[in-house]
């Protein structure tokens, strides 16, 4: 690909994968497409925004008019969508912009992808479009259940790709990764929430048992995966990207506390999240086939997650100041405790 257009390319993974794509190839242009939603955030591009390489747009991928004249403008050839909203609890309070952005902006991509001949797209999708998995691990054939409006969401932009491929051949591979973790991850996922509380010795609020089960992918090996797919997916198929890193929140929470050195004391059980998906697991043996592996143990880099927190408090005090108001205290002003530390 010569001009890469990376929507949602000033979010947590996106912007990982900007300074991958331009790490990695020279001759790359790359265009991030941004709404900059309370998510995107520049300060994650800084370091790359004098490369004459990259260019920044902000723009809706919901806006077809304006998508088609920024793929023409910049004679984009390929796309990689991570636009989207992307938190659970929030799409359980508002779940209509997780509709919006989701399908609707996929779809406006895949328009885009269509009318202009690219040569292909990579669409990021997730575990949870299966659904709670409480025994084995899902493969991409399985039946999609999703669970909140979120996974919901996903599932009909996962879908709306395939339908894409079948009926007009669009060039488009779908992704479901798991759980990322890594620099520049928004404060309110559970790592860097986590993190950011227990370095100011605040409750780490833990949801419901503490038993639900997600499986932690360190979010270069994510990029890794996505590269592949650029260069080396087969156009209409789904890839699972997992880890086989499975932890309960409560093991994920105090391995954190053990790596900080606090207390398990900080830990403060609260009410569940309503439809809370007790586990996901992907069976990951097909992108395996094209010789992918997760390359990062995973607690060397949850050690350098929390580094990357500890010395980088720039980046996410301010986040924490200012978007935290509202929906925080209609998150966790509401959430009832149930133990105490
Ligand atoms: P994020 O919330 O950090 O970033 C999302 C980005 O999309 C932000 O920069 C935001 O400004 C932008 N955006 C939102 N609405 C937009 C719109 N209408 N038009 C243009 N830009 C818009 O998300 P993330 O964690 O980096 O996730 C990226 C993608 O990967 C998402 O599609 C998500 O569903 C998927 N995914 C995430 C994870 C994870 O664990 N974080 C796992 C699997 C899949
Ligand atoms: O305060 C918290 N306490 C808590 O116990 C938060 C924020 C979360 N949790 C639990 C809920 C989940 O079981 O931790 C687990 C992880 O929660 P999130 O970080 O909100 O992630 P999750 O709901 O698993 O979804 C994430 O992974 C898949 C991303 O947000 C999605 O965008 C991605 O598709």
């Amino acid at each position: 690909m010569e001009n890469l257009l990376i929507t949602g390319g000033a979010g947590f993974i996106g912007s990982n994968f900007v300074h991958h794509i331009l790490d990695k190839y020279p001759d790359c242009k790359v265009i991030v497409y941004d709404k900059l939603t309370y998510a995107g955030n520049l300060d994650n591009l800084q370091d790359v925004a004098d490369d004459p390489r990259y260019s920044f747009v902000r723009g809706d991928i919901c806006d077809m008019e304006f998508v088609e004249d920024v793929v023409q403008e910049h004679k984009v050839d390929g796309i990689v969508n991570f636009a989207a909203e992307t938190h659970v609890d929030r799409s359980i309070l508002e779940p209509g912009s997780f509709i919006q952005t989701d399908v609707y902006g996929t779809h406006v991509l895949l328009e885009a992808v269509r009318k202009f001949g690219l040569r292909r797209m990579v669409h990021i999708s997730t575990d949870e479009v299966y659904g709670s998995v409480v025994e084995g691990s899902s493969v991409e054939t399985d039946n999609l259940l999703p669970n909140s409006p979120y996974s919901a969401s996903k599932a009909g932009a996962d879908l709306m790709c395939r339908a894409y491929h079948v009926t007009y051949g669009v060039p488009v591979v779908i992704t479901r990764g798991s759980n990322n973790f890594g620099p520049y991850q928004y404060p309110e996922k559970v790592i860097p929430l986590f993190i950011t509380n227990a370095l100011d010795d605040k409750p780490l609020p833990l949801y419901g048992d503490g038993l639900n089960v997600r499986d932690w992918l360190y979010v270069l090996d994510h990029c890794d995966a996505i590269d592949l797919m650029l260069h080396e997916g087969r156009d209409g198929e789904i890839y699972n990207v997992g880890s086989n890193h499975e932890l309960t929140n409560l093991e994920l929470t105090e391995t954190i506390l053990e790596l900080m050195g606090k207390p398990k004391s900080l830990i403060q059980f609260v009410e569940d999240r309503p439809g809370h998906d007790r586990r996901y697991s992907l069976d990951s043996t097909k992108i395996h086939g094209l010789g992918w592996r997760p390359n990062h143990a995973f607690e060397n880099a949850l050690e350098g997650t929390v580094r990357w927190y500890t010395e980088n408090r720039w980046w996410w005090e301010k986040i924490k100041s200012g978007a935290y108001d509202n929906y925080y205290e209609r998150q966790y002003g509401t959430r009832r405790v149930l133990t105490g530390s």
